[in-house]
């Protein structure tokens, strides 16, 4: 098979190195236009891939892992130059859209992962060994058959792969604990793991409590107990991390905070429903990003 990873960052570096590891053919779509091969380490083995940009000819799997930012425009780029039939197309990104119903294309899929990686100069490293789970966008797709070729291939390179036709329980867990950890981390300047000292159940409890009405309100069951739990025990098993929010202000980048928080508060405003722990959230760590 062919594939394309789009976006270099670590959970793409992560695919594409375990993709070729497994004997697929992998090229790589930077950002930008660059003719030059793309390396990346990966345990202590340098690893070379050939760039490609879109339009593509032969049929390709593409794994999108951007930045949720990035999505639209990707999504856009991939409307102007149709993909050939028995292509997909894979998204993988950190929280929500508020239009994303209608940019989903047909074939699309949602991976959502616990694994951890991170990047370091051009290495990426596989940091905690987690598992995915892959579904279809589409809500109409979500009963149809798994593309099982592309599951196999997806599951040899990254085990374990569990296929869901519920990927938006899934999608909304992960909401809900980026929500729990990552702004914290930012207004408390600390890896995942120091924010233990630092008294933030209540005010979690309220960001969970927050999210699970307006989940329910879009017909997904969460319990807020559960969620806080859960980001608890991500916070232990990633007690080194930075997380990626806090990275991306460190580097001074754009941070998904209007993907995660944000999301949550605009979406609850417009359901009828404030969303004040959230909202905070959301401004507090603008603020912080500029
Ligand atoms: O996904 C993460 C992130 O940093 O974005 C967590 C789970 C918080 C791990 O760092």
């Amino acid at each position: 098979m062919h594939w394309l990873v789009v976006g270099t960052g670590a959970v793409g570096s992560l695919m594409a190195v375990n993709l070729r590891r497994v004997g697929e053919h992998v090229s790589l779509k930077p950002r930008s236009a660059t003719p030059h091969p793309i390396e990346i380490i990966h345990e202590a083995h340098t690893l070379q891939f050939n760039t490609q940009q879109l339009p593509i000819n032969a049929p390709t799997q593409i794994f999108a892992a951007v930045k949720a930012y990035d999505v639209a425009t990707f999504l856009e780029e991939l409307k102007q130059s149709p993909l050939p039939d028995d292509s997909s197309i894979i998204l993988s990104y950190n929280g929500m859209l508020d239009n994303e119903s209608t940019i989903m294309p047909e074939r699309a899929l949602h991976w959502v992962t616990t694994h951890g990686a991170y990047r370091h100069n051009n290495e990426v490293v596989h940091a905690g060994v987690g598992e995915s789970w892959l579904g279809w966008a589409r809500v109409e797709h979500a009963s149809s058959r798994r593309p099982t070729e592309v599951f196999n291939v997806l599951n040899n390179a990254l085990p374990l792969l569990n296929w869901s036709p519920a990927i938006d329980q899934r999608r909304w867990q992960k909401l809900a604990i980026n929500c729990l950890i990552n702004p914290f981390t930012v207004l408390h300047n600390c890896r995942n793991g120091e924010l233990l000292q630092h008294d933030i159940t209540a005010q979690q409890q309220q960001v969970a409590e927050e999210i699970c009405w307006l989940a329910e309100h879009k017909g997904i069951r969460l319990h807020a107990e559960t969620l806080v739990e859960s980001a608890l025990t991500v916070i232990k098993n990633t007690a080194r991390n930075y997380s990626s929010m806090l990275v991306d202000v460190q580097q001074q980048r754009r941070t998904e905070i209007d993907f995660l928080n944000g999301f949550v508060a605009r979406q609850s405003l417009q359901a009828g429903k404030a969303a004040p722990a959230n909202e905070l959230l959301w401004h507090r760590v603008q603020e912080l990003a500029n």
